[in-house]
């Protein structure tokens, strides 16, 4: 249980065309506000901002069958996968701060060139597997792990801004968490692929701990290897992040959001995460896009290391009295 590197990079992608609602370009903004980089300095790690990434607006961008700003999510997802993957590669463990969660195909595409044997964990009332052909909506903010995935290959066709980007991972090497809101062909590539998922439901039955058990028994029993978490705030439920694009009842509460990332750090392998989905313009009232915001930095700080039960590294001995 000790913590794979001791310096933590920040890296912001104020983007939201990978669905249709504007204000999750500002997340970036409103978590750092929240207190993100005086958290983590609380932490023993050494922190580096990067700052925002700066992407350029693509005028032209015509819908790919029903697939909305392909060029714009792809060039985007392309810039920040290179930015995640020189982060990584000089060895920081990564905090991408989204922007929507179509971001997560250049974050983890970018974590997997430095680490090809990472695993996923999507914790996401959304499965966010649709492929073109299946999606709802047309929104990439609900397909980047389709992008992801080698056995999904051959039904992903050929979107225009893609092309930098392959399939790397197997459905082997992903878990997700907090689902309850599953699109009928996710549901069918769920099932096909074999892929393990605990929903709301399964949280209701097995309990929060015992599905951290089984997610880490599934990813790392064969061997010990890098973890990206991929955190959608919309995994809480609305009451605790009312400030989210797509909010779904039901939801995870703080203490099993909080439980799921300690015990991620407690691995000792987390090497990147994403914290998504943050849309300081859908909050009704200043106080709920503060407590949403607040409680992405307590994820984060969480996912890094901050216990419940406190610790006391700086201190070697109980002062004196005299
Ligand atoms: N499944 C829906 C779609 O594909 C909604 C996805 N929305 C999300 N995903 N917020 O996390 O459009
Ligand atoms: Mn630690
Ligand atoms: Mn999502
Ligand atoms: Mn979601």
């Amino acid at each position: 249980q000790q913590s794979r590197a001791q310096s933590v990079a920040v890296l912001g992608a104020p983007f939201s065309r990978g669905q249709k609602r504007r204000g999750v370009e500002h997340g970036p903004k409103v978590i750092r506000d929240a207190g993100l980089i005086e958290r983590l300095s609380g932490l023993d790690y050494s922190v580096h901002d990067f700052g925002d990434l700066n992407f350029r607006h693509l005028e032209k961008d015509e819908p790919y069958m029903d697939v909305k700003f392909p060029r714009n999510v792809g060039a985007a997802n392309k810039m920040l996968s290179g930015a995640v993957s020189r982060a990584i590669g000089a060895g920081h463990t990564l905090v991408m701060l989204g922007g929507d969660h179509s971001l997560a195909i250049g974050s983890v595409s970018g974590h997997a060139q430095q680490c090809p044997d990472l695993c996923l964990i999507w914790v996401d009332a959304h499965a966010d597997v649709n492929t073109p052909m299946t999606s709802p909506s047309g929104n990439l903010h609900g397909q980047p792990v389709a992008f992801m995935l080698k056995e999904l290959q051959d039904k992903m066709p050929d979107i225009p801004g893609f092309s930098w980007t392959k399939p790397f991972l197997t459905s082997r090497d992903l878990v997700y968490i907090g689902l309850r809101d599953v699109d009928p062909g996710e549901h069918h590539i769920l099932k096909n692929l074999g892929i393990q998922y605990f929903t709301m439901r399964d949280i209701d039955r097995l309990g929060i701990q015992r599905v951290m058990e089984v997610t880490f028994d599934h990813l790392l029993a064969r061997k010990q290897r890098p973890i990206h978490l991929s955190f959608d705030i919309d995994a809480f439920d609305p009451s605790l992040a009312p400030a989210t694009g797509t909010p779904v009842n039901g939801g995870l509460t703080y203490r099993e959001g909080i439980y799921i990332t300690e015990e991620i750090h407690n691995t000792g392998l987390l090497s990147a995460m994403d914290l998504v989905e943050v849309n300081p313009v859908l909050g009704a009232t200043p106080e709920a896009v503060e407590a949403t915001a607040s409680l992405a930095v307590d994820v984060i700080a969480s996912s890094l290391g901050r216990t419940r039960e406190g610790a006391h590294a700086s201190i070697d001995e109980s002062p004196s009295a005299k």
